[in-house]
């Protein structure tokens, strides 16, 4: 292993010469809360008996085995990608994931979600949540835009005890919970009426957000496209952006993969803050469709973390990570995942903003693009070392084989891909 004390210093000498403080942006990136998603660990199966499989127009494709098959080996995967991540973490859960295969939807409690919230103050981490209204037998149709008033109550009704247990979460881990409303409601074609479903679901919105908890912050997602709601989709991004803007009942969510491929995500967080008091992003790689590979340290990724240091809104923000690949590694998937997300924000906050501002403000934008560019190939390899190491995180490949032997040792005692029921 090479001195990394060294490289720090180093790198420490380098980012000064443009002004940067590492120390400050390696504070500043470990306090951003990263909320890491469990379903990335089981292929968003659930803990539900009698599971359908997936629905609601998304997918995880691919058939690497060990996936997590209940409570203990998800909450062990969880750990062990943690392990690798260096910063503030959250767990990210959704409904199917309760711990007590009995209860609907409409009958889940608190006390469903006790085992987790051991768990995550055991890992001192803060819990975030989201009701689950897919992979259900009234999911089939829509949910809370149904015209089937007994289907569209079922739904109120669960997003209403979802934000019960939200609060719950909240209290016991002291922590604020972020709980994001998804619906797959859509469909294949064009619809004849494309606003009634529509009112219905600010109807139905507006009842469940009635109620106002000061611990929970809800956020609503919206989509441009689904398998199967191809053509349309009621929570469209207009839908949800005018909802929030009317009501200042919750927050947008900006998922990567939930634009038209040509539009991207870090361009819309200016205009978008000017109007609304915060944002919940869920972090995707959207591989020419909505197709939720890993969070890559590739261009939109940093691109959206430079806006956000640039814009200097990081205390508006949410951060969430939302990919599904059942190819590869699920613990491996996590933690590249997350660490690409924090190498992408730890990075954004060694931009020389106040320099570049200076710049632009006297109109040369020469220099501007000079310092950006050269900026680009600057060290920073050696910071973010420099922070794994002293987080405790492995460094570099560091954690590749540690990873493998997890596999080796915990994941392969699993029968492929068998749920335990
Ligand atoms: C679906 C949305 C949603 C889900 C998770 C499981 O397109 O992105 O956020 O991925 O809630
Ligand atoms: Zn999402």
């Amino acid at each position: 292993m090479w001195d990394i004390q060294k490289g720090y210093e180093l790198a420490k000498e380098i980012y000064q010469e443009i002004g940067i403080d590492i120390d400050r942006a390696i504070e500043i990136c470990d306090q951003m809360p990263l909320s890491i998603h469990c379903w990335q660990g089981d292929d968003c199966t659930g803990f539900e008996s009698k599971s359908g499989g997936l629905t609601g127009g998304i997918q995880a494709t691919g058939n690497y085995p060990y996936k997590a098959r209940n409570f203990e080996e998800l909450a062990s995967d969880l750990a062990q990608a943690f392990s690798y991540v260096p910063g503030e973490k959250k767990v990210n859960l959704h409904a199917f994931y309760l711990d007590d295969k009995k209860a609907d939807r409409n009958e889940i409690e608190p006390q469903h979600f006790d085992r987790w919230i051991e768990w995550a103050n055991k890992q001192s981490i803060g819990m975030d949540f989201n009701g689950t209204f897919f992979s259900h037998p009234l999911s089939k149709d829509s949910t809370l835009s149904s015209s089937d008033e007994t289907v569209r109550r079922f739904w109120i009704e669960h997003a209403v005890r979802v934000r019960k247990i939200a609060a719950y979460m909240a209290e016991k881990t002291g922590k604020t919970t972020v709980n994001n409303i998804w619906i797959p409601d859509g469909s294949k074609e064009v619809p004849v009426d494309t606003l009634s479903p529509r009112k219905r679901l600010a109807e139905s919105l507006d009842e469940i957000l009635a109620v106002k908890y000061d611990s929970v912050v809800d956020c609503v997602e919206s989509k441009l496209f689904g398998i199967g709601s191809e053509a349309y989709v009621v929570g469209s991004h207009e839908f949800y952006m005018g909802y929030v803007l009317s009501r200042n009942n919750a927050l947008l969510t900006l998922d990567t993969g939930h634009f038209h491929p040509t539009e991207a995500v870090s361009s819309k967080i200016s205009p978008l803050l000017l109007f609304v008091p915060g944002l919940l992003l869920h972090l995707s790689r959207p591989i020419r469709w909505d197709s939720d590979h890993v969070v890559s340290f590739d261009e939109e990724t940093r691109n959206i973390m430079g806006e956000l240091v640039r814009l200097n809104v990081l205390d508006r923000v949410h951060m969430a990570l939302d990919y599904f690949d059942a190819s590869i590694n699920r613990v491996m998937a996590l933690a590249i995942g997350a660490r690409n997300a924090r190498k992408a924000l730890l990075e954004a906050l060694l931009t020389p903003v106040g320099r570049l501002i200076e710049l632009e403000a006297k109109g040369d934008r020469s220099t501007s693009l000079a310092l950006t560019e050269e900026w680009k190939a600057m060290p920073f390899s050696l910071v973010w070392d420099y922070y794994c190491a002293r987080k405790g995180v492995p460094v570099g490949t560091g954690w590749i084989e540690d990873a493998k032997e997890y596999e080796q040792q915990t994941m392969r005692k699993r029968e492929q891909n068998e749920r335990i029921l």
